[in-house]
């Protein structure tokens, strides 16, 4: 696979020296032991805001500081997270499960980060907001977390999740307008699985040996406490993207993992702010990547290296039994990650890894009713740094442009006219990539003509799945194509890169209805829950 070079590039000419950062050599490695996320319990049930004789699942979450220490040797850091630590408890439900979830803002009333007051969504706000949004989930619009919905300390929402989509490993993160890549990088964000039946009776590693893998690069000092990177510029610290030296792996600095010599199941997030990752083992064993973001692949695809770009999610299972004894460390192609230590003793496996996983069916573009060409632009100053980010040349605030009717199928064309590689994301859909192909930036700029100048590339065998986060490479025209099932209502599209999005590479789009597509007044879902809604 052709690694794109801008995903690894930093341009830290308009980044502030950090001298205070600590140099992650010095910390001894893989003297901790892997944290593994608790599993939330439930505390009670409540009625359905759909039918009130029946009751549901409720779970009260908190966003809350909290002191957790990232590694043996550093001081406890200063963190935000849901509930006790970072990542927040391991949400698992089932399909067609729903389930509602109280989220309260509990933080304190300071930030701790570096809040850049020009950005929109930041100008004249509270410092501290949250909102949160389920990655990935199918979620009527009013409990998707649109980035304006936040709240303040002392607030709370509760949204509903019909989590009526199929078996996937999906992620809960803070979506607050203007600061979310400071909220994440804070400590916001967790896992969510679904189950289901047909992923069950697969027979895949399970229990304790499926482990949720949640990883991002941080930057400490030498207090042990969070540093983000400023711009130098007075009252303008927000910098292109955030690259840190050092990773988590589940809020820890370089875990390591004592495992048999069998089957494990691996759900791996990258939660990163703007850092892809490509992933390999040290002894060069190849592994087998089971999933996607959307859940289950068609079969199983043989990597020995796997990109990951921020906000994607690969479910993966490596087998140990030909390594017992052995101490196999798990790297990104810039930094290590954790260390596996294979135990000697044999162990017996029951678990199995089908040949066949599920059925895909491929959409044909002939589905497709609307085609949209979408470009992905970035503005540079005089002495070329990037100043802002938008999506198709339009800001936040502009009317709504793209407008899917629900239930109808189009195909949008991500067309890069930046030097960065994008991890775009659309809210409520699944989608699939039909191909990549590089164009002439030029003739589009000038002429607003695609003209490709190479072949159409297919997507990665391990892109062959159910997507929600698809990277656009620099220069290319990536193309998906996606159903918009669900809900009618106000969601948002955007770079998963935070610094991006933070700075307007976020647009909102709206599905709407055919009723309404043909000018007939519409009557809004009856479903509000948990308190006001931001009027849209
Ligand atoms: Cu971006």
């Amino acid at each position: 696979m052709l690694l794109p070079l801008s995903a690894y590039a930093h341009d830290m000419s308009s980044v502030a020296p950090m001298p205070l950062a600590i140099d992650p050599a010095s910390l001894t490695p893989f003297v901790d032991p892997l944290p593994i996320p608790p599993v939330l319990s439930r505390t009670e049930l409540r009625p359905s805001p759909l039918n009130s004789r029946l009751e549901i699942p409720y779970y009260r979450i908190a966003m809350r500081q909290c002191a957790q220490k990232l590694h043996r040797d550093l001081k406890p850091t200063t963190m935000w997270g849901y509930g006790a630590g970072v990542p927040g408890p391991l949400i698992e439900t089932a399909s067609g499960k729903p389930l509602l979830i109280e989220w309260a803002n509990e933080l304190p009333a300071k930030h701790f980060l570096p809040i850049d007051y020009r950005l929109h969504g930041a100008k004249g706000q509270p410092d501290v907001r949250a909102v949160v949004h389920v990655h990935g989930a199918k979620a009527p619009p009013e409990s998707d977390g649109y980035p304006e919905d936040w709240y303040v300390p002392g607030k709370s929402k509760t949204y509903y999740y019909p989590n009526d989509q199929h078996a996937a490993t999906l992620w809960y993160h803070d979506h607050a307008m203007g600061i979310n890549r400071l909220n994440i990088y804070a400590g916001m964000f967790g896992l969510y699985f679904i189950r289901d039946e047909a992923e069950t009776a697969l027979g895949l590693p399970s229990g304790k040996y499926e482990i949720p893998l949640a990883i991002c690069d941080r930057m400490i000092d030498s207090g042990g406490q969070l540093l983000y990177p400023v711009s130098g510029k007075p009252n303008a610290p927000w910098i292109p993207e955030f690259f840190g030296n050092l990773t988590l792996v589940n809020g820890k600095i370089l875990p390591f993992l004592e495992v048999e010599p069998r089957k494990y199941r691996f759900r791996v997030l990258n939660a990163s702010n703007a850092r892809h990752f490509l992933l390999s083992l040290s002894n060069q064993a190849h592994f087998h990547q089971i999933g996607s973001d959307q859940g289950l692949l068609a079969a199983p695809v043989a990597l020995d290296n796997l990109y990951l770009a921020p906000a994607e999610r690969a479910d993966l299972v490596i087998d140990f039994k030909d390594h017992r004894g052995d101490r196999i460390v798990l790297n990104d192609s810039a930094l290590p990650m954790m260390q596996f230590r294979v135990s000697a003793a044999a162990s017996p496996d029951s678990s199995a890894m089908p040949a066949k996983l599920s059925t895909i069916r491929r959409t044909p573009e002939s589905e497709s009713i609307k085609t949209r060409l979408l470009t992905l632009n970035e503005y540079d100053n005089e002495v070329g740094e990037a100043i802002l980010m938008l999506l198709n040349a339009t800001y936040w605030h502009d009317p709504v442009t793209e407008n899917p009717v629900l239930d109808s199928t189009e195909i949008w064309n991500l067309i890069n006219l930046t030097d960065d590689s994008h991890p775009i994301h659309l809210h409520l859909v699944r989608f699939q990539i039909l191909d990549r192909r590089k164009f002439d930036k030029f003739s589009y700029t000038i002429h607003k003509t695609l003209r490709y100048t190479g072949p159409v590339v297919p997507p990665d065998p391990n892109e062959m799945g159910w997507k929600d986060t698809v990277r656009a490479d620099p220069a290319m025209v990536t193309r998906i194509i996606a159903k918009f099932e669900g809900y009618p209502g106000r969601y948002v599209w955007h770079c998963h890169n935070l610094d991006h999005e933070d700075n307007e590479m976020m647009r909102p789009y709206e599905v709407i209805t055919a009723a309404s597509q043909r000018g007939a007044t519409v009557t809004p879902p009856p479903m509000c829950i948990g308190g006001s809604l931001a009027q849209r």
